[in-house]
């Protein structure tokens, strides 16, 4: 099906990147119900905004448009749409290859385990285990991943499995190692058991909930965060405008949150830094070499969307201050629209120091406070939470952080065992594996324009005998085309990248740049063989640049559940052509993370762990952009911080 639409008929859309709201999901999914997808067995993995393509932005005129993602769970096939909803039309529907499988869907979550607990042969398993108590158990759905054979085009789970002692226990807390259960999803059935035979199940209660580590304790006194003068941000619709600072915030179902069009206004020029970033992807691989250890790997973004597992958030809990929420608007797997309020926080917040001189000889102390604003959400996934917070600086800097929090992936093994591939957390035999959290970061740039190139930048010393004379210096090497620029993080040389304007130079007549920080590039620790490894190939390399094409979106390719290999698709495929890199509009996408060597501190509940990377000004400015901020930090007149 596919409709010519004349492009005089669009309207011009003030808002290129505003979620869809919930009319506009009912009437996407409306014309796919009554037309191609009307059949009851289909089902929605995700309705979203078709986000306007860069040509249509430049030309201000762009269609809105929904891109939805569909089930049939009759024939476990695939199906990608696209609905004009200017004209109410269906202009795409695609079948997909059989076997693509789309993420999972949270109503799957909840009919997997429902699935699993009610099938007799999981109910001898446990009761091998002295489990008899069916209420509690959980079921926690993984993605199968691929270990290279195919599963003849069906939608599977691997459940592992836990139980509980009573209702409100921690189930990761009792663990049943190598037990786990394949579900197919579409027939809502299991398919086979998994038992490896260890019937251990660790038996100690480890709890976080106050209901269980007693009260809590009384020595705190109250923080509060006001701006009695009013707010220093401008929220119209989507875009948001502070202080320097002006980007549209959006919301996939993919990613979560995402940053569009972010510009820092320079002594009143709005100047473009990124077209679009956003956190694209998470792999999780575990180390010990057991069976459902190494089975267990998850990409959280293309296997789950992270879009799904939003929080809703709390004031007071998540953020602190002056909050401007944005909420998230979905659909569940039968199509219906539902909101996850409070999904997105923006606030701002106090930063500490942002520069100081005293200077001594005579006796003058200037010292400015820096403000940053924070545009938060925060994901479930089973068992772990990961708060993702982008951080707009004075400065310029753009900062991304993640917290790790939420609870363990646990495992069991023999009491008084001990393994080197993780931590004891109790003497029950449950212990927590050593993994990994990769992340990667897309960052679409559009720095002083849409034509950038990039410098990988290392501290290097000159060859020298002379022991009074050993320069080093920083040089820079321009990564000319797509596979040159596949690069790893080398600390001890203190190796970043720059992204420089071609069309602008600063004061000194250099190219105006950026650079991005790599502070904490863990890579893949796989094997390049094992099957986690071949999927995940982004978590190979610290940095990928690919020239910006339509729909490359995602490291690990569109569709990486159960995907046998993803070199045709994601990161490898993008850069496979090895084009010209060098004055063009250009994506770079950064891998980074925690190699997550567990600590008993992390149990029964992570306290956060923290990783990130930042990207800052280099030239971007002809001097520090923060000269002009009032020694009176906002309360006029004071002056207090300009003092002899
Ligand atoms: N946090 C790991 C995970 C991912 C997906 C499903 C279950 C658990
Ligand atoms: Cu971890």
């Amino acid at each position: 099906m596919s409709v010519d639409i004349d492009v005089q008929d669009r309207v011009e859309v003030a808002r290129p990147f505003e979620q869809l709201s919930r009319d506009e999901l009912t009437r996407a999914v409306g014309l796919l119900r009554s037309g191609p997808a009307a059949a009851e067995s289909f089902r929605f993995s995700s309705v979203s905004l078709r986000e306007p393509a860069k040509s249509a932005l430049k030309s201000g005129v762009f269609a809105r448009e929904a891109e939805a993602v569909l089930v049939d769970r009759a024939t476990d096939l695939a199906y990608e749409a696209v609905i004009d909803l200017d004209t109410s039309t269906v202009t795409k529907w695609v079948e997909l290859p059989a076997g693509t499988q789309p993420p999972i869907m949270a109503d799957e979550f909840a009919e997997c385990e429902a699935a699993v607990v009610a099938s007799p042969l999981v109910q001898e398993a446990l009761a091998k285990r002295g489990i008899t108590d069916m209420s509690l158990v959980a079921a926690e759905p993984w993605s199968i991943g691929y270990w290279g054979e195919d599963q003849g085009g069906k939608r599977i789970m691997r459940a592992l499995m836990f139980t509980r002692l009573e209702p409100n226990d921690n189930p990761y807390a009792h663990p049943m190692e190598d037990f786990t259960v394949l579900v197919d999803l579409n027939k809502q059935e299991v398919i086979g058991i998994e038992d490896d035979g260890f019937l251990h199940v660790p038996r100690e209660k480890n709890n976080y909930h106050p209901d269980f580590v007693g009260p809590a304790r009384t020595d705190i006194k109250p923080i509060e965060i006001t701006f009695p003068q009013g707010r220093n941000f401008t929220v119209d619709g989507n875009h948001v405008d502070w202080l320097n600072w002006s980007f549209d915030i959006g919301f996939t179902p993919r990613e979560g949150l995402v940053l569009h069009q972010i510009g820092f206004r320079d002594k009143g020029e709005l100047r473009p830094i990124l077209h679009r970033a956003s956190l694209t992807e998470m792999v999780v691989p575990y180390g010990p070499p057991t069976r459902s250890q190494q089975q267990k790997n998850a990409f959280d973004a293309g296997e789950y969307n992270f879009g799904y597992m939003t929080n809703s958030l709390e004031l007071g809990c998540d953020c602190l201050g002056d909050i401007q929420y944005f909420d998230a608007n979905l659909v569940d797997s039968v199509g219906k629209p539902y909101t996850i309020t409070n999904a997105i926080c923006l606030h701002e917040e106090d930063d500490g120091l942002e520069w100081k001189h005293w200077d001594f000889r005579t006796n003058d102390a200037q010292t400015r406070r820096g403000r940053r604003l924070v545009i938060s959400f925060v994901v479930t996934v089973a068992n772990y939470e990961y708060a993702f917070y982008w951080t707009l600086h004075l400065d310029g800097t753009i900062q991304f952080e993640i917290k790790a929090t939420g609870i363990l992936s646990t495992g069991g093994i023999a009491p008084g065992e001990t393994t080197k591939y993780g931590q004891l957390l109790n003497t029950d035999g449950l212990y927590a594996p050593i993994h990994e959290h990769i992340f990667n970061a897309r960052l679409d740039w559009a720095l002083d324009g849409e034509k950038n190139s990039v410098f990988e930048v290392e501290t290097v010393a000159e060859d020298t005998d002379d022991p009074l004379v050993s320069p080093f210096y920083a040089k820079r090497t321009l990564l000319e085309t797509e596979k040159a620029a596949a690069r790893e993080a080398d600390p001890l040389s203190h190796r970043w990248w720059m992204v420089a304007s071609e069309s602008r130079t600063n004061k000194v007549g250099e190219n105006t740049a950026y650079r991005l920080m790599p502070t904490d590039p863990v890579l893949m620790k796989k094997k390049p063989n094992n099957w986690v490894t071949k999927r995940a190939q982004f978590a190979t390399k610290t940095i990928w640049v690919s020239k910006y094409e339509e729909g490359e979106r995602y490291p690990a390719g569109e569709y990486p559940n159960q995907s046998a290999r993803l070199d045709s698709d994601g990161l490898p495929a993008y850069v496979e052509a090895d084009e010209s890199i060098v004055n063009e509009d250009l994506v770079m996408w950064h891998s980074f993370g925690l190699n997550h060597v567990v600590r008993i501190e992390d149990w029964p509940v992570m306290p956060k762990q923290m990783t990130g990377f930042f990207i800052e000004p280099y030239g971007f400015f002809d001097e520090n952009p923060t000269l002009d901020l009032p020694a009176d930090n906002g309360n006029t007149g004071t002056n207090h911080c300009s003092a002899k």
